[in-house]
């Protein structure tokens, strides 16, 4: 039987990021050691419809696993939803061969039905799909299943596997080139509940971790056979459980892999954490900030106060690891003072780059729902803006970003821009972009 799983993104905001998830997939189908395997990647075709189109016809697959990462680029007011680019890439399926399609991804498993019909896919899988698509596959081959099956996914409970994903057939060194770094995934879950995030939907509530000699192998073989030095732990929050993100840090320091990484932080820990991460090579967080005031805090359903971020930053500091705040602005109970409280602390907390979104992207199964009092949200970007700065918010960020260069605003169309982080890339400059914006700024 022929496989061909194909990573369907194309987004390069804020850098191209390699197809984890379906790389994942791929090895899954490949470990099976029954299928012929292909793979196809959109992300740097000039035309991904053609290329998608002479891949299919080139092998002429049985079934085609079909990634879909991004719902949309979650940009008030200029959110760009992806679904009639996936759809065009759909009717070049259609259009070229009988193969079965099994949609997945991170932006499947948010809106599963919709994405099933509006894609007019055969099959859907929600959530972690290693195990589930393989024995798919083999009642695809039976005629064992009938078409139109949503499977959701079990979490799967030990994520060692049997090794870390091959990453066969998919350009590892054009993602490290283009986008400055490659990707690891230490643990799957979050076991916060912050109001608006769909991480828990995604990866669920209870940390899956792997062991720490497991993601050193999987590093150390990229350090070795592509001498890639820069990577991005995709974890959903980094540092928490802090014992466990001091055993992975204390691996990477034993094996003395002279590396540099990144990921998202809560701006929650302390001296010794911030001390052990910077010897292991770490040289940013991005920091899960969200708002800089305890009452815009509380109405995301935060765990940590304007106390703790201020303390994360100045160790940062003390440790000369960068920082971001990722932020979120106009969230429930936000006013205009509350805003200018935020603007005044981040500016207090002298950070490298803010990179922020006006508005909370409103998901399925989402607590914000309930706080806000929406019952349903399509697919169609919608977003929640406390009434109180509705109407002036985007006017006074304007103003906000005129005197702040280091800040970048995608749906404002602030501080972005793809052309110099394309020509910083070409230059062979690695990591994250934002970690050089202060220094741009000045
Ligand atoms: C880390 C991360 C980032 C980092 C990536 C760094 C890097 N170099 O990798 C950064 C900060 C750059 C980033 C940026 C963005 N991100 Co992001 N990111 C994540 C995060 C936390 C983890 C993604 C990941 O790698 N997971 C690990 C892999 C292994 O999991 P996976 O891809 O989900 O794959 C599993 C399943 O989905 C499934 N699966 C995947 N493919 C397939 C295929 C088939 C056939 C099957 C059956 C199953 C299947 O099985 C896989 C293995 O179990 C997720 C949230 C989350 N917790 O999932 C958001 C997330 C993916 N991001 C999201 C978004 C929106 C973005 C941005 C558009 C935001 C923006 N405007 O800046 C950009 C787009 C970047 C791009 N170029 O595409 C959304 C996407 C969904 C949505 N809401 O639209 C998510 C889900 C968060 C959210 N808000 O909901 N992101
Ligand atoms: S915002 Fe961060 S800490 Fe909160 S639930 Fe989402 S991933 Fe977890």
């Amino acid at each position: 039987m022929k496989v061909l799983i194909a990573a369907i993104n194309r987004e390069k905001f804020p850098d191209p990021v390699f197809p984890l998830g379906a790389s994942y997939i791929a090895h899954a189908v490949e470990s099976a050691g029954k299928y012929e395997l292909q793979i196809f990647d959109a992300c740097f075709e000039e035309n991904p419809q053609e290329a998608f189109k002479e891949k299919i016809k080139a092998f002429m697959p049985d079934v085609i696993g079909f990634s879909i990462r991004n719902v949309d680029n979650n940009a008030f007011p200029i959110a760009e939803n992806y679904l009639p680019y996936y759809q065009s890439m759909m009717k070049v399926i259609r259009e070229n061969c009988n193969a079965s399609v099994v949609v997945g991804g991170s932006a499947y498993t948010i809106f599963p039905e919709y994405f099933l019909n509006e894609l007019g896919a055969d099959y859907g899988i929600a959530g972690e799909g290693e195990y589930s698509f393989v024995s798919l596959l083999e009642q695809i081959e039976a005629g064992t299943v009938a078409k139109g099956t949503i499977i959701k996914s079990a979490e799967i409970k030990d994520i060692n596997f049997d090794t870390f994903p091959s990453r066969n057939g998919f350009d590892v060194a054009g993602y490290y080139q283009k986008g400055g770094c490659i990707n690891i995934q230490t643990k799957r879950g979050c076991a916060f509940d912050c109001s608006y995030c769909t991480y828990p939907t995604i990866e669920g509530h209870k940390y899956r971790l792997r062991s720490p000699k497991n993601i050193a192998d999987e590093i150390q073989h990229w350090v070795e056979t592509a001498d890639v030095r820069h990577f991005y732990f995709v974890d959903s929050v980094f540092n928490h459980p802090e014992k466990y993100s001091i055993e992975i840090i204390n691996e990477i320091v034993r094996r003395n892999l002279q590396i540099q990484w990144t990921g998202f932080f809560s701006p929650i820990f302390n001296d010794e954490f911030a001390a052990a991460c910077q010897s292991a090579g770490l040289t940013s967080m991005d920091l899960g900030t969200d708002a800089f005031c305890d009452v815009t805090l509380k109405g995301y359903h935060k765990f940590f106060t304007v106390e703790d971020i201020f303390r994360s930053c100045e160790l940062c500091r003390k440790y000369g690891i960068k920082y971001n705040h990722s932020m979120i602005f106009g969230g429930p109970g936000e006013t205009m003072e509350t805003l200018a409280e935020t603007v005044k602390n981040i500016d207090a907390s002298d950070p490298d780059s803010i990179i922020g979104f006006v508005g909370v992207r409103l998901y399925p199964n989402t607590p914000i729902l309930k706080d806000v009092g929406i019952d349903e949200v399509g697919i169609e970007p919608e977003f929640y803006l406390s009434p109180d700065v509705k109407d002036k918010i985007v006017d006074y960020l304007l103003d906000i970003c005129a005197t702040h260069k280091n800040w970048i605003i995608p749906g404002l169309e602030k501080g972005v821009n793809m052309k110099l982080f394309e020509r910083m890339r070409k230059k062979g400059i690695k990591g994250q972009l934002w970690e050089l914006m202060k220094s741009w700024s000045r």
